[in-house]
């Protein structure tokens, strides 16, 4: 059904923090919208602060009570697909019949980065899909840039009917003076601004339409599946080579979009022409033949559409644009390159560990009269009484225990697997021999036994900390750069233990560990999986299996 005052009826479904913000926008312009996040301070944020979108309209998809993806794709990918049926089933029924669903987002934290997956996860209700994403700003960080760029990869190769990239830089360019507090509501105004007059076009009062572009042109427009540049330009004459000079200015430097739209590359182009009245009437009606021969030609031949109106409330003429091209803009190739660039410094960093200060001689230094043993004593001392400290057992999920633990038995010799440590003697070369009877002068020799190998990823078991993403993340690495048989069993048997879980996430987690190490070792495990109640967890198998046939 035709909305009240609209051409076309959209239904803005927002992912993220952006998504649910400019979701929110199109809702306070009448547009159905809903929000889903992985964030439940963010979903709370779309009922206040001016954007009141109703409770019903917000959907928490984070897994585990987490509280946003903290710029974690992989973990936004996989919130969408663990809530994969309820977000079908509940976006299906939002959305009723809508000309068109746009898909909102912000490319750059990890659930807006996520939406290729969820187109995915649509896909099979044949929905007419749009995706109107924003691009980080220049400032932001390299992992925004990594995560923008991946995304826009992934969400070009998506079927999709439509893409709308909006940038964030040129945004903040246009609104440097704008409140903190204010900032994210007038840009994302600014945003949907062009979009929503082109749906208004024909409802508004004092506006009389002289050619019409309608809701079908638009529909064609919209959905000719190619990505979008939608602008709009004010005019104080208006002569063909104005109205030319202003398409060609909202390709090339839109002031919402990325520049560098390629107007050779296009192939459906909308132009509108609203004017007032005195305006319209000292304009030849040659000027619409002339700008309509001069667009087929800059465009190479390009389907055109053009309506002309009267504005009675206007003073000068205002153009509106809407392109689609099939080629990516020059501004979105310029984030490739930030993002290749800025995103290797963040690796390097990542890479490299830390390591003591490298003090010279000043490490030898006596700063004390005291004799020399005396201070050199309390360096065993403090050495043995670490050594004596039982060994604590693995962590479930921290990262460092895992070095740790692996360090004390590998570097040091230091305990064995009861965490019984063995008296460690300092064999530094400078010890002076009385150090030795005081540490522990009764301590006789102990035999000392290999101690057992245990792999220190492995959780508790049955505790609530074992659903955890990062925990059988750590197997997963622990078990790859493991050397140890021994090690790899014991991950193997955990995860074997796992998938028979009743916590159906614990499955979950355990069966993608198993799609990410050997398919081959965990096929028969796998093979298993197919069958499990969960669909989540029957579809990762199943996936991973035919991959591997
Ligand atoms: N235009 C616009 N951009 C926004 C808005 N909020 C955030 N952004 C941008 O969107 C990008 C993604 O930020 P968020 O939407 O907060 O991230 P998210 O999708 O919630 O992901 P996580 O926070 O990692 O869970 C940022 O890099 C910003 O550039 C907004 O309201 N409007
Ligand atoms: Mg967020």
């Amino acid at each position: 059904m035709k909305p009240a005052g609209k051409a076309l009826e959209i239904v803005a479904v927002g992912l993220g923090q952006a998504g649910g913000n400019i979701a929110a926008e199109l809702a306070r312009r009448g547009y159905r919208a809903l929000a889903l996040n992985t964030a439940s301070s963010d979903l709370g944020s779309l009922g206040k602060s001016g954007l009141e979108l109703p409770e019903d309209q917000r959907m928490y998809i984070g897994v585990d009570g987490h509280d946003g993806a903290g710029s974690d794709a992989g973990y936004g990918r996989e919130c969408v697909t663990v809530h994969a049926s309820q977000i079908r089933e509940r976006v299906n029924e939002f959305v009723g019949d809508a000309d068109v669903v746009l898909l909102t987002c912000g490319l750059g934290g990890g659930t807006g980065s996520s939406v290729a997956e969820l187109v995915k996860v649509l896909d099979e209700l044949s929905l007419p899909i749009m995706v109107l994403a924003t691009l980080p700003a220049d400032h932001e960080s390299g992992i925004a840039k990594v995560n923008a760029v991946r995304a826009v990869n992934e969400l070009v190769k998506e079927n999709l009917l439509g893409w709308v990239f909006i940038d964030n830089s040129r945004l903040a360019q246009g609104h440097s003076n704008v409140g903190l507090d204010r900032f994210y509501l007038e840009v994302n105004k600014a945003l949907v601004e062009p979009l929503h007059q082109l749906n208004v076009l024909n409802e508004r009062e004092g506006v009389v339409p002289i050619r019409t572009l309608d809701g079908e042109d638009l529909r064609t427009l919209l959905l000719s599946g190619g990505i979008l540049n939608v602008g709009a330009k004010e005019l104080s004459a208006l002569t063909a080579e104005s109205v030319i000079e202003a398409v060609r200015e909202s390709a090339q430097f839109n002031p919402i979009m990325p520049e560098g739209f390629s107007l050779e590359s296009v192939s459906y182009l909308g132009l509108v022409i609203e004017a007032p009245e005195g305006m319209l009437h000292n304009t030849p009606f040659s000027l619409f033949e002339q700008i309509s021969e001069q667009l087929k030609d800059e465009t190479g031949g390009g389907a055109i559409y053009l309506g002309v109106y009267r504005d009675d409330n206007a003073d000068q003429a205002t153009v509106r644009l809407i392109a689609s091209s099939q080629s990516v803009p020059e501004g979105i190739q310029e984030m490739v390159s930030a993002a290749k660039r800025e995103g290797a410094q963040m690796r390097d960093k990542l890479q490299q560990t830390l390591s003591g200060l490298d003090l010279g001689e000043i490490e030898e230094y006596e700063l004390f009269r005291t004799s020399p043993g005396a201070t050199r004593r309390r360096i065993p001392e403090q050495r043995s009484r670490i050594a004596e400290r039982p060994a604590s057992p693995p962590r479930a999920s921290a990262k460092s225990s895992k070095s740790k633990s692996s360090k004390s038995k590998s570097d040091d010799g230091e305990g064995d697997a009861k965490g019984e440590p063995e008296k460690k003697v300092e064999t530094k070369p400078e010890a002076k021999p009385e150090t030795k009877p005081e540490t522990k002068p009764e301590s006789a020799p102990k035999v000392i036994t290999q101690p057992k190998e245990v792999a220190a990823s492995i959780p508790p078991p049955g505790g609530a900390s074992a659903a955890d993403r990062e925990t059988y993340d750590n197997m997963v690495s622990e078990y790859k750069s493991s050397e140890s048989d021994e090690i790899k069993r014991q991950l193997a048997e955990r995860l074997e233990a796992d998938r028979l879980s009743d916590n159906s996430l614990v499955r979950y987690y355990a069966v993608r560990a198993m799609t990410k190490l050997d398919t081959d070792i965990f096929a028969d495990a796998l093979q298993a999986a197919t069958e499990d109640e969960d669909a989540t967890v029957r579809a990762i198998a199943s996936k991973a299996l035919s991959q591997r046939a």
